[in-house]
């Protein structure tokens, strides 16, 4: 059976990393126009290295949860049927010892806007960094901004096609692409579970839902 699992902010919220569209979540105390989007990052790169340099700090310290973990054994157990994708930039699926799919990069990847190469990101990133490879002071955080392209959709596009079963754990399902995995998933005959704090807008799109707090649930779901 091919399981395809999708993760948000949720699932990284128990390890005390905020979520954006929560009460108080990120997008309540930054503006994500200024802060993730190309044309932000060309008015104030500064501003926006400041925001990821504050969340790659929160993320290096924070610690895997219950969910993550979980996760990690499910996909120890069954390595060849398991895709995990995620929305997070943190590394917490990795840290529990789960190879994720990074739709939306890595906080902790930093990329030239010059040449394009990429590289372990420095705990603080600032606009006058150069370019190991090209040396121009063109470095950007490696995340996917509004208005870019997600990383790695035709591998994600293959496995939703193939699979028997999909999860969305710990997202709104505000975002596109990733909003509409579930159609995708549907289309080729999944079923598909919901596992949030609550019934989101897409929730209709889901066969069932299992709704509390990922660190509790999704044990039992994967268990
Ligand atoms: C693109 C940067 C095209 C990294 C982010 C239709 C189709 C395609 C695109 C669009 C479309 N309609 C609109 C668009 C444009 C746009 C979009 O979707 N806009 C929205 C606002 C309407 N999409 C894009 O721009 C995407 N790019 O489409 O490109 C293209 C094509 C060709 C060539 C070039 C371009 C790019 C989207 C990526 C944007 N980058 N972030 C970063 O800083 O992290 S998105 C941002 O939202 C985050 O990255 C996050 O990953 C994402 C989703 O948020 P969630 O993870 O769901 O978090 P949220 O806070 O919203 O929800 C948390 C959930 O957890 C809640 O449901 C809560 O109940 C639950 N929860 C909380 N605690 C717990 C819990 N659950 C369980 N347990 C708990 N304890």
């Amino acid at each position: 059976m091919k399981i395809v699992i999708l993760t948000g902010a949720g699932v990284s919220a128990e390890s005390g990393l905020g979520t954006f569209r929560d009460k108080d979540g990120l997008w309540t105390k930054y503006d994500l126009n200024e802060v993730a989007t190309p044309e932000g990052f060309a008015r104030n790169p500064a501003l926006v290295h400041q925001f990821y340099n504050a969340r790659r700090s929160n993320a290096a310290g924070a610690v895997p949860n219950a969910a993550h973990d979980a996760l990690a054994r499910l996909i120890r157990t069954r390595p060849d049927d398991v895709t995990l994708i995620t929305q997070n930039v943190d590394d917490l699926h990795e840290r529990a010892g789960a190879t994720a799919i990074h739709m939306h990069g890595s906080l902790f990847t930093a990329r030239c806007h010059a040449c394009a190469a990429t590289w372990p990101a420095p705990q603080v990133m600032t606009p006058n960094d150069s370019c190991p490879e090209c040396a121009r002071p063109a470095t950007r955080p490696d995340v996917v901004w509004f208005g870019e392209m997600p990383q790695h959709m035709e591998l994600i596009h293959d496995r939703l096609l193939d699979a028997d079963l999909f999860a969305a754990i710990g997202t709104s399902g505000q975002v596109y692409p990733a909003a509409g995995f579930v159609d995708l998933a549907r289309e080729a005959g999944a079923e598909t579970v919901e596992i949030n704090l609550e019934t989101t807008d897409i929730g209709g799109q889901f066969d069932s839902h299992i709704v509390g707090p990922a660190s509790e649930t999704v044990p039992v779901w994967v268990d």
